[in-house]
């Protein structure tokens, strides 16, 4: 249940070892990549690297989501994804485009774009729902408290697992309502969007629980805060703590993981299975 995620034009099948959704970021202030891939041409470049170390499929953004970022218009972030998406289509792998916006999702999607993965899970913009029905594309629908620009000030929850479960049984009801096929939808807690580093590990080690909707979960904890709050260090680089959180997510049967180093959670998942990790 939940191990297959249909896309616009093909399936995804998650076996034990989660599939990666490698983290494109043509933004020029995204939390832990800000500007390093701004152009297209060093975007483009990373997505065939990340591409090359076995992604299997590629998470193109416009717009940071990092906690106090601004918002940017639709123009500015299609003409800043689209260039990517028309020249990483070659790749031979499926894109998502990260975006909460129906008119930049519309463009992308035009361009053969397989999968709108959404940080309000598609509730902040009425039309993207009937957007994603038409198309029939796969959709990520993830919790957060709040908004970008405040979300990270005081999350307070009274059950923070219960209440992102009802979230995201609610959203999943809500846009199979709006004729998008369970098996197309997959859903996520939003590690770090309204949480804190108590709360990201409470749903770390519960997400287990989350197979119960039936969906493919997606779970995105790569670099952020929480682990350089439990490393307690600097944590410039937190692709350690990274790995290890992957493979907490991966033994409890998480389909999807979306990542920034994708060579590094590749051999660290290959080693967990062939040690009998999974
Ligand atoms: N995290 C980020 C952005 N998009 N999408 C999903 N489904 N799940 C996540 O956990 C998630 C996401 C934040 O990471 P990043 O893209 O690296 O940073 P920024 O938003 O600053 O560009």
């Amino acid at each position: 249940m939940g191990n297959e995620w249909k896309l616009r034009t093909r399936t995804l099948t998650a076996g034990r070892v989660p599939l990666l959704m490698g983290v494109v970021n043509v933004t020029p202030d995204s939390f832990s990549d800000g500007g390093r891939f701004f152009e297209p041409a060093a975007a483009v470049e990373h997505g065939l690297r990340l591409a090359g170390e076995g992604a299997d499929l590629l998470d193109i953004g416009g717009e940071s989501t990092r906690p106090g970022a601004e918002p940017v218009s639709p123009g500015e972030e299609l003409r800043r994804v689209m260039p990517v998406i028309d020249r990483l289509q070659g790749a031979g792998l499926p894109l998502s485009i990260d975006t909460s916006k129906a008119e930049v999702a519309r463009e992308a999607l035009a361009a053969g774009v397989e999968v709108i993965n959404d940080i309000t899970a598609l509730a902040a913009d009425p039309a993207m729902p009937s957007l994603a029905a038409a198309s029939g594309c796969g959709v990520v629908a993830m919790h957060m408290l709040g908004n970008p620009r405040s979300m990270q000030q005081h999350p307070v929850y009274r059950d923070v697992v219960g209440e992102v479960l009802d979230f995201l049984r609610r959203r999943r009801d809500a846009l199979l309502a709006a004729g998008i096929q369970q098996q197309r939808i997959a859903l996520d807690p939003g590690i770090g969007f309204g949480k804190t580093t108590a709360h990201n590990l409470a749903l770390l080690r519960t997400i287990g629980q989350f197979q119960a909707l039936g969906c493919p979960l997606v779970l995105g904890v790569s670099r952020k805060r929480f682990i350089g709050q439990v490393l307690g260090d600097p944590a410039a680089e937190r692709t350690f703590g990274t790995i290890g959180a992957a493979l907490a997510a991966a033994r409890q049967g998480v389909q999807v993981l979306r990542v920034h180093d994708v060579a590094a959670v590749r051999q660290a998942l290959r080693l967990f299975e062939a040690a009998g990790g999974l």
